[in-house]
């Protein structure tokens, strides 16, 4: 892989050093990459004395049973408290936890005393459910406060919970709560989407005729659409949690407690139950939260426009936010409900001064047009970042342009379920930011990109992206199957973590993303990354967004198939011109001849998953004329049949 792949990332030499402001305030300086380099467990000790334990820690890091860590042994607390409690003791129960605003409008205000009496209300319900410690709890919910409640009020009783995209089908959510054979689901009679209130407890019904063993269901009245109910079993949150006591005494549980388990598919059809724990997770959720975005909790307003039901809303909406006390916004809806300026609108009206979001949102911005932003004052934001999958640099430049006004640096956060929290990644008041580039690993944190032999390849090469020392918030295991986790992970690069991951080090040892390594083609020989041909496509005045896919070619392995969605202007404006030639001449000029796409289809939508990865595995089966295979963790399984519209017939 080393020797061949083309290189046109590596050619992009634009640089954003970080303002002088933010750097002389910065939470975290440079000299933290020397001090965890000298001793890395010494340093995640101390991040994770910013936490309250109940009992001190013995060990740090436990690493006996490798690849199965231990970490913080013998150290006892509880999440919960630590995130909302402790806060209040400290007097700042009349901080705003969250800002929540709804689809339609209606909106919340939830200060940290106000949270931690509904979470101490939801736990005394759970218990009153008979839900114990390590009992598992699923929940499928729109984007409401009550999907925090829930989860903090099972981490406060030590009852792992498993968040279920609310956009999955009853399918998904079926195999879920028998995977991990969970007994209780939270869930709300439906939520608002695109202007409408879209069901979800008919999918909750469905999923239970086959999963007997759940005995309680828990239904949050949103939208107030009528629901089917199963006496007995259902009840309303309403009822139930109101009619508690907001006293909860928290338990201090083991390090090691089992916090969540979140499913994330694999190559394969069968989801992975991805589980973490309590000590290390919060300890690495906090810290970077806290270094990559430096927050200051008396002043920021943080959101991060996410799904709660992707590990990004579980460390980043949740956990993080929470246990530094940060003040966040929640929103329920989807960007273009009642009109494209939404998310700019919350912004404005809330004075948001750290946005976090994936660059399909942002690729999707840019499709809209500059005017839409423009139309808002967004002067309050002074940090942005991007998570889910690599950012292509004419993205990037966009978004720190038409959004953060020139000024702001932006994150680009390399982290996966797995990994629980941010990995590589700048730092903003340190790096000077590359566009496309999450740049090197953070402090504590170990990563190279090796080579098919596993050596570490040189600067100006690419290869496979792996994390050579354990770190606090790692997966511990897959739920059920620790063989499967030793195989998945630990097995290419014995010793090392094996991350799935395409990447390029450049002149600097800077780290360039390049998708998961299934999604690398081989053309002629010629190993070529779907994120490069992408992003060279996303380069030209036309594009907005592009998913390439390889597909078997008999003459040259396999042709390069890219689907396109182009700009609103230039959709607008494009008349009935293919564009088809431009592009691909475009494409020889930025990469190469050998990267031309072999065909390029316009379509008005791609399918994506609940984080905006391109689900590109989909797109192969329709680029070499396949049936379609699992589409369970599609948001919306009708794009699909759109794209077929469109197709021209098989070559
Ligand atoms: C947090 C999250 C993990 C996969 C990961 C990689 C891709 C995430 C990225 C990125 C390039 C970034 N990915 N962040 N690729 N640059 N900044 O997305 O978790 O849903 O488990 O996905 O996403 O391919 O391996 P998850």
């Amino acid at each position: 892989m080393a020797d061949r792949t083309l290189s046109n990332l590596l050619r992009e030499d634009r640089r954003f050093p970080p303002p002088a402001a933010l750097a002389q305030q910065a939470n975290v300086t440079a000299a933290a990459y020397d001090e965890a380099a000298a001793d890395p467990e010494a340093f995640w000790a101390a991040q994770a004395a910013r936490l309250d334990w109940a009992e001190p820690w013995t060990d740090v890091l436990d690493w006996s049973r490798a690849p199965f860590a231990r970490w913080f042994t013998g150290g006892r607390l509880n999440v919960a408290e630590n995130c909302l409690d402790r806060h209040v003791r400290a007097g700042l129960g009349d901080r705003v936890a969250f800002h929540w605003e709804g689809e339609p409008g209606d909106t919340r205000t939830l200060t940290y005393a106000e949270l931690t009496d509904e979470v101490s209300r939801a736990a005394n319900a759970l218990l009153a459910l008979g839900v114990r410690a390590g009992d598992r709890v699923a929940i499928y919910m729109p984007m409401i406060p009550e999907t925090v409640v829930a989860m903090l009020a099972c981490a406060r009783i030590g009852a792992p919970h498993t968040v279920v995209f609310g956009g999955f089908s009853a399918e998904a959510l079926r195999g879920r709560i028998q995977d991990c054979d969970a007994r209780v689901v939270v869930t709300a009679d439906g939520g608002y989407r695109k202007g409408a209130a879209s069901a979800l407890k008919p999918a909750v019904d469905e999923a239970l005729e086959q999963c007997p063993d759940v005995r309680s269901v828990l239904v949050v009245r949103r939208t107030g659409q009528d629901v089917g109910w199963t006496e007995g079993r259902d009840v309303w949150w309403h009822d139930l949690v109101a009619a508690q006591s907001a006293e909860h005494t928290p338990e201090a549980f083991d390090s090691e407690h089992p916090l969540y388990i979140m499913y994330t598919s694999g190559t394969t059809a069968r989801p992975k139950g991805i589980l973490h724990t309590t000590g290390g997770y919060l300890t690495q959720v906090a810290w970077s939260h806290w270094a990559v975005f430096d927050v200051k909790p008396e002043h920021d307003v943080y959101w991060t426009a996410a799904d709660i039901g992707w590990v990004t809303g579980h460390s980043y909406i949740v956990y993080g936010p929470l246990a530094n006390g940060v003040t966040s916004v929640l929103y329920e809806g989807t960007p273009d409900t009642p009109h494209q300026g939404r998310w700019w609108e919350i912004v404005q009206k809330y004075k948001v001064t750290i946005l976090y979001c994936a660059p399909t949102a942002i690729r999707t911005f840019m499709k809209w047009g500059d005017a839409i932003p423009a139309d808002f004052d967004l002067s309050s934001l002074r940090l942005l970042g991007s998570v889910g999958e690599p950012i292509n640099p004419e993205a990037w430049v966009w978004y720190r342009r038409a959004i953060g006004g020139d000024r702001t640096p932006v994150v680009d956060t390399w982290w996966q379920t797995e990994t629980g929290a941010h990995m590589i990644s700048p730092l903003p008041g340190v790096s000077t930011c590359k566009p496309g580039s999450a740049l090197r690993a953070l402090p504590g944190v170990s990563a190279e990109v090796v080579d098919d032999q596993g050596e570490p390849v040189p600067n100006g090469s690419g290869g496979y992206l792996v994390l050579t020392r354990p770190w606090p918030s790692m997966l511990r295991t897959i739920w059920g199957d620790e063989q499967r986790y030793v195989d998945t992970y630990w097995s290419r690069f014995p010793g090392r973590y094996f991350a799935g991951d395409g990447a390029k080090k450049d002149e600097d040892g800077d780290i360039w993303l390049l998708g998961r390594v299934d999604d690398v083609m081989n053309v002629s020989g010629h190993r070529i990354s779907t994120t490069e041909v992408e992003s060279a496509l996303v380069s030209h005045p036309l594009v907005a967004e592009a998913a390439v896919v390889g597909a078997a070619d008999p003459t040259t392995g396999q042709g390069i198939v890219a689907f396109v969605i182009l700009r609103g202007d230039a959709a607008a404006e494009g008349g009935q011109e293919d564009p088809a030639a431009g592009l691909r001449a475009h494409v020889g000029r930025e990469i190469g001849p050998i990267a031309r796409p072999r065909q390029i289809l316009v379509v008005a939508e791609l399918p994506k998953t609940r984080s905006g990865k391109i689900m590109r595995r989909l797109l192969r089966d329709i680029a070499e004329n396949r049936e379609l295979g699992d589409v369970t963790t599609l948001t919306d399984s009708s794009v699909m049949d759109a794209i077929k519209e469109r197709l021209p017939d098989a070559p």
